[in-house]
């Protein structure tokens, strides 16, 4: 199985904590050069100098304090270079490298989500607050882009479920609708028109609660990299991608189905649910296979992709009854 279901939560001790941070360090001197380690690395990395200015990059981010949580793949994690450097984040640009060249203007302090709509508690919650609502957890998801490729990257967050549950929903709330952030001073991709900002996703009430919904504020034992989402990001593993909102501002409660961007951008082609199935194919390629991102070689087989991306023993029953050729 590659799925641990039940793992023992512990307390929190820097011997749980330093882990993830370890981990990271290690990875970085191998990518760096040092050690023997760098021979089995995945990735191709570029120049030298440009792989060292991503290090640094890296290494100055916050350790944030995580324990193990359930749910985590065993699979060979993808390096913390190639998930920093290779993202979509249209409103930095639409190529992969657009986001980490710029989007170290994007200020993500002071930062606040507002929590609107069919809800007891709204308000502006404070990034600080919303960080230690609930315990920092450490996830590692395997991550499907509707393009074709994957990745699996360690996660630090807590269960959406523990925020929605803070802020009490009222009997109508049958959806959440996030709202990203878009200001064309800090992100050069708004001037574009590719997307009509800002970017909108979102979930069905029980999707947003599932335990594997995370609000995810860090990845590879650091606060998150502003390329990946920081400060705060959904992060739902059994849909594509795209569904996983990055620079969140907002979260609105809602009794109708919300847009979201992509379906409105061409809804024949990205659906609301958005759930990874390799039998319903995109209109314009087929979604039965992926290529992992770090393992593209000569010899490197695509692998096949999974119904929900491998987390059907977990959502399968969230749609039970539902054709999900129509409701893709
Ligand atoms: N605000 C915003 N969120 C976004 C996107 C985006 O363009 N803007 N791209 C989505 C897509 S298509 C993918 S595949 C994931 C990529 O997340 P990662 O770069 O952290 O791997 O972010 C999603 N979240
Ligand atoms: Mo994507």
């Amino acid at each position: 199985m590659l799925i641990r279901s039940s793992v023992p939560s512990r307390p929190l001790g820097s011997e749980i904590t330093a882990e993830p941070v370890y981990r990271q360090r290690r990875r970085l001197l191998a990518a760096a050069g040092f050690g023997a380690a760098s021979a089995g690395m995945a990735g191709v990395f570029g120049s030298g100098a440009a792989l060292a200015q991503r290090s640094d990059a890296g290494a100055s981010l916050a350790p944030l304090e995580a324990k193990p949580g359930p749910f985590s793949t065993m699979e060979r994690q993808t390096s913390f270079e190639d998930a920093s450097t290779y993202n979509n984040f249209y409103e930095f640009g639409t190529d992969k490298s657009d986001p980490v060249r710029y989007a170290d203007r994007l200020q993500t302090r002071p930062w606040t989500v507002a929590v609107e709509g069919e809800v007891a508690k709204p308000g502006n919650y404070d990034i600080e607050r919303l960080l230690k609502l609930a315990p920092q957890e450490e996830r590692v998801y395997r991550m499907r882009c509707v393009e074709g490729w994957s990745m699996v990257i360690p996660w630090i967050g807590y269960p959406l479920a523990e925020l929605i549950r803070h802020v009490e929903p009222t009997g109508n709330a049958k959806y959440l609708q996030f709202v990203t952030l878009a200001d064309p001073k800090q992100m050069p991709g708004v001037r574009a028109g590719v997307l009509d900002w800002p970017y909108r996703e979102g979930l069905r009430m029980d999707e947003a609660m599932h335990p594997l919904t995370l609000l995810t504020f860090g990845m590879y034992g650091r606060i998150l990299p502003n390329q990946n989402g920081a400060p705060i990001r959904i992060v739902v593993p059994w849909k594509y991608g795209f569904k996983s909102a990055k620079s969140i501002v907002s979260i609105r409660f809602m009794e109708e189905q919300p847009i979201n961007s992509w379906g409105r951008m061409a809804p024949s082609e990205y659906g609301f649910y958005s759930n990874v199935n390799p039998e319903v194919d995109h209109p314009r390629w087929s979604q039965a296979t992926e290529r992992r991102i770090g393992e593209d070689g000569f010899f490197t087989r695509k692998r096949k992709t999974l119904m929900f991306n491998g987390y059907a023993e977990q959502v399968a029953q969230l749609y039970a009854g539902m054709d999900l050729r129509k409701f893709y």
